[in-house]
């Protein structure tokens, strides 16, 4: 059997069978279906025509069952191997139906100093294939010459002091250098095709994103972990693109402890970037 490690260093990704029992999946999704039926009218613009929703950040926070598929996985040891400390769980993204998301690297808006402190697991909660949005990734593109960050801002940001944190304009610019970058070595895109349970765990530069959901009505459900070791602060597009600005050495957010791991403590969940609910407010189940 080939190393995780070997393979996540080595490709930019791994894949883990089975890393999370299907039984566990199943909790979480009973615990995803229940919060659905009790808060219709939070879920009610996020969801499609099918029920399905669509990036709901941090959802973890309110289904322990959910958490359990973090704390609970044996692919965390090979993020453990990577960090060569413990992986916690900084925020996640819970997905029902494709992301259809562009090929992208996460790192201007998983940022860390030093590099390579955070990486994405992806677990799948429905069986998927070509037929609903399969994650794709392009092999050993985290392994592509440096892009200079600090030239790409210089064309984008006149006043190196007002670069934005979130920004479509630098995301857009990076991401379409990397693209130029695989098109100039003919590097393509592959679909990875999973069952329920498997987990895909990528590298902080590896090129990624969502395959089209071709058969609409059937599923996709999956949650991306973003880990990353305790403390370790995550920066956006300002710290991305000016290396020499000063950061915080701690992470400003506090963590809890779920089963063996510990899971960054925040305060929202978020419907697709247009809808906050505190979380107090919708734990399940209630204690
Ligand atoms: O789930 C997907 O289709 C892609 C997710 C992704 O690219 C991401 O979260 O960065």
């Amino acid at each position: 059997m080939t190393d995780a490690l070997a393979q996540l260093t080595g490709q930019g990704y791994a894949v883990i069978r089975n890393a999370v029992s299907v039984a566990a999946c199943e909790r979480a999704l009973a615990g995803i279906d229940a919060f659905k039926r009790v808060h219709r009218a939070a879920i009610r613009d996020n969801a499609n025509e099918h029920g399905q929703l669509y990036r709901v950040v941090n959802m973890h926070l309110a289904i322990d069952a959910l958490a359990d598929v973090f704390a609970e996985n044996s692919a965390l040891a090979t993020c453990d191997r990577f960090f060569g400390e413990p992986a916690t769980l900084y925020t996640s993204l819970y997905y029902e139906r494709g992301s259809e998301q562009a090929l992208h690297r996460d790192t201007p808006y998983f940022c860390t100093r030093p590099a390579d402190r955070y990486l994405g697991m992806w677990l799948a909660l429905d069986d998927v294939d070509a037929d609903n949005g399969p994650l794709r990734v392009v092999p050993r593109s985290h392994l592509l010459p440096a892009i200079d960050v600090a030239a790409l801002a210089r064309e984008l940001f006149p006043d190196p002091a007002s670069i934005p944190p979130i920004s479509d304009l630098g995301w857009n610019a990076y991401q379409a250098a990397v693209q130029r970058q695989c098109d100039e070595r003919g590097m393509l895109a592959q679909e990875i095709h999973v069952k329920r349970g498997d987990m895909i765990i990528w590298h902080p530069s590896m090129f990624h994103g969502g395959s089209p959901h071709q058969v609409r009505q059937r599923s996709r459900r999956s949650l991306v972990m973003h880990v990353t070791p305790q403390g370790v602060p995550v920066h956006h597009i300002d710290v991305f693109f000016d290396p020499d600005k000063p950061v915080a050495a701690k992470a400003d957010w506090r963590y809890y402890r779920h089963g063996q791991r510990r899971i960054a403590r925040f305060r929202e969940i978020d419907f697709g970037h247009t809808h906050k609910l505190a979380v107090r407010r919708w734990r399940w189940p209630w204690p």
